[in-house]
C-alpha cells in the first residue's frame, strides 16, 4: 500500500483509516474530480541532462569482431564509510581496510554491520586493459547501483550517476592505461532521500512505511550495492550508437523497421540483415542503409513471418553493419520479435487479437543475493511462471535486469516495464515534486532507450501507487495534489508516447486514488486489496466491492483494465477451514474469487496477482519475519496452495482467457 506514514499519519490513524474505508473507494469510482492536467500547477521542465544526447549506455555491450566486453563480475574489495570520510581520505586511490564482496550482490545479507546500513559503501577492483584495445573507444559500464554512484579510474573522477536499476556508462578512452593494472573505485550511496525517485520518507516523517526500519516509503527492503555487472567495453571509433526496431503486420508478412544512429554524425553506407532465427547465419534478408549526418533507416519485409507471441516467441536476428570501402567497420546484433500491440476501445490487442495478461507483480529479491543479479534464480522463476500458466508480469517497482528482458523475449513472457517511481505522494512540496519529475523523466528515457527493442515489453508503467496522502481514509482528495499528479502523468505519458509510439502507457493506481490520473493513460491499471486491507475476512463483501469498483471505473474511463495487484498474505503451512486471513486457504480463495470477477468482464485485460514470491521488507509490525508473504511461491520458490489453484485455472487457457 501507499505512503501513509510519509504523509505524517500515525499507525493508529492508518489502521482506523483502513477500517473506515470499506467500500469508500468503490463508491468514489467513476467520479472525476475535475482537476485537469496542469491545472493550478506549473508545467514540468525536462531535466537538464536532456539537452545533450545520452551516452550509449542503453545499448547493451556485446562481443563481436569489432567490439569487446570485459565482465568484471567477481570478488571486489569493499568498505563501509559510515562517517562519509572516504573521499577526503583518498579512498579513491586505495581502500584502507577492505574486505571481499561479490559483484553483483546487495551488501545487506552478507555482513551483519551492513544489514540495515544507510550511507556510502566503497568498491574497488584492479583490472588489466588489453593493449589491443588502444585506438578504440573504451567505456566503463555499471549495469545497476542502488541508489547513487561516484566512479573513479586510477584515482581520477570519471562520473556520477543517481538512481538505481538502470545502467550508466562513462567513456574512459585516454584514461585507461595499458602498461599496468587499472584501479576502478565506485562509491555507492543508498540514502533514502525525499527528493529522489524512489523517494525516502519526508523530513519529520521518519517512520517510513508503517514505521518500518530501515524507513522507506515503499514496501520492499532497500537492498543496496552494485546489483548487476560492471564491465569495460569497447566500440570502434565510428560506431553504432543507437538502434530502434519497430515491427508491423501486413497480412501474412511482417514489417521490420530499423532506425540507427552512428557516432559523430557519420555519413556512409550500412546494411541491415535479418536471419531466420537467433544464431542462424546472417543474410537471409538484407537491405542497404544510407547514413546521413549519423542517421539512417531501413525497412525489411518478412514474407510469411512467424509472429512473436508468448506461446510462440519466435525471434529473428537483426544485424546492423556500418561499412566503408574496405568492408564492415562496426556491427551490432539484436533479437527481434515481429508483433504489434494496440489498444482498441476497451480491448488490449497483441497481433490484432485480444490478449489477457495472466501473471504477477514480482520483485528482484532472493536470500543472500538481495537484489543482486542471479541468473539461476531468474531461469527458475521463468520456469515457474510457465509451470503456473502465466504469460505476463510487471517489473514492480523498478526496471529489472537486461537478462530478465532477454529471457522474456526468448521464452515468451509479456512485461509491463516500470520505472522506479514508487512512493510518490503528490501532497508533498512543489519543489520536491519538481525534483521527482526531473528524475522520473530521466529514468523513463533511460528505460525506453534500454528496453524499446524487446518484443516482450507490452507497455510502460510510469508509477506505482502514486498517492495523495492516505488513500484508504476516504478523505476528500486535495485539489492541489490532484493537479500536481495530473501534471506529472500528463508529462510522463506524453514523454513515453513521444519516445515510443508503439506501446501503451499505464501506471498502477492505488485503491482510493483519484480517477483523474487514470484518465490520462492508455490502459487502466489498478491495485486492489478488498478482502485484505479493507473488508478483511469478508470475501463476499470484498468481491462485491471489487465488482462495483471495476464496473464504475470501466464506465467512467472505457479502457482496457488490468488488476496489477490483488492478493492476501498466505503464511506457508498455515491452514484453516473455513479459510481465515493469513492462511494459504484464504489466500487461494481470495485469488480465485478475484479471477472469477475479472473473467465475467470482457474489458479486463489482465489479472496480475500480488505477488509471485514472498519477498523481504523492512522490519515493521505488519511484516512478520520481515517478509511480505503475499507470494504464491515462498521466498525460496516452493508453491503455496494459491500456486496450484492458479495452475489449474491458467494452464491451457486460450490467449483471451483469464
Ligand atoms: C501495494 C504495493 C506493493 C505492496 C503491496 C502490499 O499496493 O504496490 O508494493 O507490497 O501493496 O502487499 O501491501
Amino acid at each position: 500500500m501507499g505512503t501513509e506514514e510519509a504523509d505524517g499519519i500515525s499507525r493508529r490513524e492508518f489502521l482506523k483509516g483502513v477500517g473506515m474505508a470499506s467500500g469508500a473507494a468503490a463508491a468514489g469510482a467513476g467520479a472525476l474530480s475535475g482537476a485537469s492536467a496542469g491545472e493550478a500547477w506549473p508545467a514540468f521542465k525536462p531535466p537538464a541532462d536532456e539537452v545533450k544526447p545520452r551516452l550509449s549506455a542503453a545499448m547493451r555491450p556485446q562481443q563481436n569482431e569489432f567490439r569487446n566486453v570485459m565482465d568484471l563480475s567477481g570478488l571486489w574489495q569493499f568498505q563501509l564509510d559510515p562517517k562519509g570520510e572516504g573521499e577526503q581520505a583518498g579512498w579513491n586511490h586505495a581502500l584502507p581496510s577492505p574486505r571481499p564482496i561479490p559483484v553483483p550482490a546487495s551488501w545487506n545479507d552478507l555482513f551483519d554491520d551492513a544489514a540495515n546500513y544507510l550511507g556510502n559503501g566503497w568498491y574497488a577492483q584492479e583490472c588489466w586493459v588489453p593493449k589491443t584495445w588502444s585506438g578504440q573507444k573504451i567505456f566503463l559500464r555499471v549495469y545497476s547501483a542502488n541508489y547513487a554512484a561516484r566512479v573513479w579510474l586510477n584515482g581520477e573522477h570519471v562520473g556520477d550517476h543517481e538512481g538505481g536499476h538502470l545502467p550508466f556508462a562513462f567513456e574512459i578512452s585516454g584514461k585507461a592505461r595499458f602498461d599496468q593494472p587499472n584501479l576502478i573505485t565506485i562509491r555507492v550511496e543508498n540514502l533514502q532521500k525525499p527528493d529522489r525517485v524512489p523517494p525516502g520518507p519526508a523530513p519529520g516523517h521518519g517512520g517510513g512505511f508503517i514505521n518500518s526500519y530501515p524507513a522507506t516509503t515503499y514496501d520492499f527492503f532497500p537492498y543496496a550495492g552494485i546489483h548487476r555487472q560492471v564491465a569495460l567495453y569497447t566500440c570502434p571509433a565510428t560506431h553504432l550508437e543507437d538502434v530502434t526496431v519497430t515491427t508491423a503486420i501486413d497480412g501474412q508478412d511482417g514489417m521490420v523497421k530499423v532506425r540507427a544512429r552512428a557516432s559523430g554524425g557519420w555519413s556512409g553506407k550500412g546494411k541491415a540483415e535479418l536471419a531466420p532465427g537467433y544464431g542462424a547465419a546472417a543474410g537471409t534478408l538484407a537491405v542497404d542503409m544510407n547514413f546521413t549526418a549519423g542517421e539512417a533507416s531501413a525497412e525489411l519485409r518478412v514474407p510469411s513471418a512467424r509472429f512473436w507471441t508468448p506461446d510462440h516467441p519466435h525471434l529473428y536476428a537483426l544485424t546492423i553493419s556500418l561499412l566503408d570501402s574496405s568492408g564492415a567497420i562496426d556491427r551490432y546484433t539484436l533479437e527481434v520479435g515481429v508483433r504489434t500491440v494496440e489498444v482498441r476501445g476497451d480491448r488490449l490487442l497483441l497481433n490484432n487479437q485480444p490478449i489477457v495478461l495472466r501473471g504477477f507483480g514480482k520483485h528482484e529479491d532472493f536470500p543472500l543475493h538481495g537484489k543482486g543479479l542471479d541468473l539461476a534464480q531468474l531461469v527458475r522463476d521463468y520456469q515457474l511462471l510457465k509451470w503456473v500458466g502465466a504469460n505476463a508480469y510487471r517489473t514492480s517497482h523498478y526496471p529489472y535486469s537486461e537478462e530478465a528482458m532477454e529471457l522474456a523475449d526468448r521464452i515468451g513472457i509479456l512485461i509491463i516495464d516500470e520505472i522506479p517511481a514508487v512512493g510518490l505522494n503528490f501532497a508533498e512540496s512543489e519543489e520536491t515534486i519538481h525534483a521527482w519529475s526531473a528524475m522520473a523523466q530521466s529514468q523513463l528515457r533511460d528505460l525506453i532507450a534500454r528496453d524499446k527493442n524487446h518484443p516482450s515489453v507490452i507497455m510502460w508503467s510510469v508509477a506505482n501507487e502514486p498517492g495523495l496522502g492516505s488513500p484508504l481514509s476516504g478523505a476528500p482528495h486535495k485539489p492541489q495534489a490532484v493537479a500536481a499528479g495530473s501534471s506529472y502523468f500528463h508529462t510522463m505519458v506524453g514523454l513515453a508516447h513521444q519516445l515510443d509510439s508503439t506501446r501503451p502507457v499505464t501506471f498502477a493506481g492505488v485503491q482510493g486514488g483519484p480517477n483523474d490520473w487514470l484518465g490520462l493513460v492508455d490502459v487502466t491499471s489498478i491495485n486492489r486489496y478488498y478482502g485484505w486491507y479493507t473488508e478483511g475476512a469478508q470475501l463476499e463483501a470484498a468481491t462485491a466491492s471489487l465488482a462495483k469498483d471495476l464496473d464504475a471505473l470501466h464506465s467512467a474511463l472505457a479502457k482496457p483494465m488490468i488488476l496489477t495487484e490483488f492478493g492476501a498474505e498466505g503464511l506457508a503451512g498455515w491452514h484453516s477451514q473455513p479459510p481465515e486471513m493469513w492462511t494459504e486457504d484464504y489466500q487461494a480463495e481470495l485469488i480465485g474469487r478475484y479471477l472469477e470477477v475479472a473473467r465475467e468482464r470482457p474489458f479486463m485485460a489482465g489479472t496480475l496477482v500480488w505477488c509471485f514470491a514472498d519477498f523481504k521488507t523492512s522490519q515493521s509490525i505488519i511484516r512478520a519475519e520481515s517478509l511480505n508473504s503475499k507470494g504464491v511461491f515462498t521466498r525460496d520458490r516452493l508453491p503455496k496452495r494459491a500456486a496450484h489453484l492458479l495452475r489449474s485455472r491458467w494452464h491451457g487457457s486460450k490467449p483471451e482467457g483469464a
